[in-house]
């Protein structure tokens, strides 16, 4: 005879899906949702700057990735967009640095959107105590994301990503490169520093607009980023 309790933990086990059975991706990248309306994120962002961003620019990059495998590299349209980076020697020479590029943005684009939200908050508890130890303040913080965003020179991203010697440390990429391209960590943080990104609001003022971007900053979704990476 079962015990009730064991009862119910047969029960429990019958009730898992089956991991054998799980779905893969559908072949292809599509653009994702934006996780707030176009205009969440004014006055800080504006709408139509959003608006161009993601419908167009993103769009580009989703839609290239897509020809470029299509046609040369089919099996990885099955592949998370993490796979196609951490593996582009196997693209053909000839394409791979479209496939860098596009894979890069799609990437990058889907992770800007995620850590940005209309009412920003703050950083606290690990997260607060972790810029703290590796900067000195959230203020001081700012001042060297900053400096690496604009001190970029043309286009690309800066990253607060989990450092070695300390908890956080800040770093910029260009183009539609990422950390994990170069073989580091995945970043908790990061900022569009490419002018499509700000000119119609900001025109050539980059500080200007990383200054607005703090307040649009999603902390709960960055420290659900930096959970994530002790994990792993
Ligand atoms: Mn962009």
């Amino acid at each position: 005879m079962l015990t009730r309790r064991q009862m119910l933990q047969a029960s429990a086990v019958l009730a898992l899906p089956s991991l054998a059975t799980a779905q893969e991706k559908p072949a292809g990248f599509t653009l994702p949702k934006l996780p707030y309306a176009y205009d969440a994120l004014e006055p800080h962002i504006d709408a139509e700057t959003m608006t161009i961003h993601h419908t167009k620019h993103h769009q580009a990059y989703v839609t290239n990735l897509n020809g470029l495998l299509e046609k040369n590299a089919p099996e990885m349209l099955k592949k998370p967009i993490e796979e196609v980076l951490a593996n582009l020697k196997n693209i053909p020479e000839m394409v791979r640095g479209g496939v860098r590029n596009n894979g890069g943005g799609h990437w990058n684009h889907t992770f800007f959107w995620n850590v940005m939200a209309k009412a920003g908050g703050t950083p606290k508890g690990d997260l607060l105590k972790a810029i703290d130890d590796s900067f000195g303040s959230l203020d001081k913080f700012k001042v060297a994301f900053n400096t690496a965003a604009v001190g970029r020179f043309g286009s690309g991203w800066a990253w607060l990503v989990p450092g070695k010697d300390k908890p956080l440390t800040v770093t910029s990429t260009p183009n539609q490169d990422n950390p994990q391209m170069a073989g580091g960590a995945a970043p908790i943080l990061g900022v569009d520093v490419w002018e499509h990104a700000y000119y119609l609001k900001y025109r050539n003022l980059r500080a200007k607009y990383l200054e607005a971007f703090f307040n649009v900053v999603n902390w709960d979704a960055v420290a659900e980023n930096f959970a994530k990476s002790k994990k792993s």
